[in-house]
């Protein structure tokens, strides 16, 4: 008994530190970090605030020392946006409307192109970003997707980019988890790139349960849900 406990006392040892190092992700130089919308519009004071949504800044800001390649969207919707509520009579902000695309959500106007509510947020730090891509800018169509917008047909152009420059794994944070940053991450796994979502660098707005069923349906098509500490 005694010899047994001491080799599982051993593995134990062993199988602890052996795990943690397996866990631990260093981004290579065919890796992109994704940070979406971390805009005023998203954050406390915005005119669509994410619950938390400025917490996700630090965290960021210390993720881009690990990377080599950081793309940056920034949601940037014309006036009268077919996604405002204030679009459509009778709709007020989290109604939903059939539009010729399938549904969509109606939020408040937010993130009017050239606003100062549409900036990034001053906190955020990212002078080693090498591309800024927008999002959301043609009148009648929504984009949650860096990658495609709501039409599910028109590309933003961004996965020519990063196959251009032979990014193979991307890293996505910003906000939101259950809109933005779900969509992106799905479309960047249709788009044939290794897919990630640092999790406690996202913030949600959980809308009717939308958080949970965008984890599901992430991780039912691969995206990986790991923690900023699990980033080497
Ligand atoms: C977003 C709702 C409307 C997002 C953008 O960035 O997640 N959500 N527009
Ligand atoms: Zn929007």
């Amino acid at each position: 008994r005694q010899l047994l406990s001491g080799a599982l006392a051993l593995m134990g040892t062993v199988a602890v530190p052996a795990f943690a190092a397996d866990k631990k992700v260093k981004p290579g130089t065919n890796a992109a970090l994704i940070v979406v919308d971390v805009q005023n519009c998203f954050i406390d004071g915005g005119t669509l605030p994410v619950k938390g949504g400025a917490e996700v800044v630090p965290v960021i800001n210390k993720l881009a020392g690990s990377f080599e390649n950081i793309i940056v969207t920034q949601d940037w919707h014309t006036a009268g946006h077919a996604s405002f509520a204030s679009t459509h009579s009778g709709k007020k902000p989290f109604d939903s409307v059939k539009l010729g695309y399938g549904q969509q959500v109606l939020w408040p106007d937010h993130c009017v192109q050239g606003t100062d509510d549409a900036a990034l947020n001053k906190d955020l730090k990212l002078p080693t970003a090498q591309l800024i891509i927008r999002k959301g800018y043609h009148k009648d169509v929504d984009s949650y997707s860096a990658f495609v917008e709501a039409d599910q047909k028109t590309p933003t152009g961004l996965a020519g980019y990063l196959k251009a420059r032979g990014i193979k794994t991307v890293f996505v944070t910003g906000l939101a988890t259950d809109f933005c940053v779900a969509w992106t991450a799905l479309d960047a796994r249709k788009a044939g790139f290794a897919t990630y979502v640092i999790e406690d660098a996202t913030r949600a707005i959980d809308l009717n349960g939308s958080l949970a069923a965008a984890w599901k349906q992430m991780q039912a098509k691969g995206v990986k849900r790991i923690q900023s500490s699990d980033i080497a």
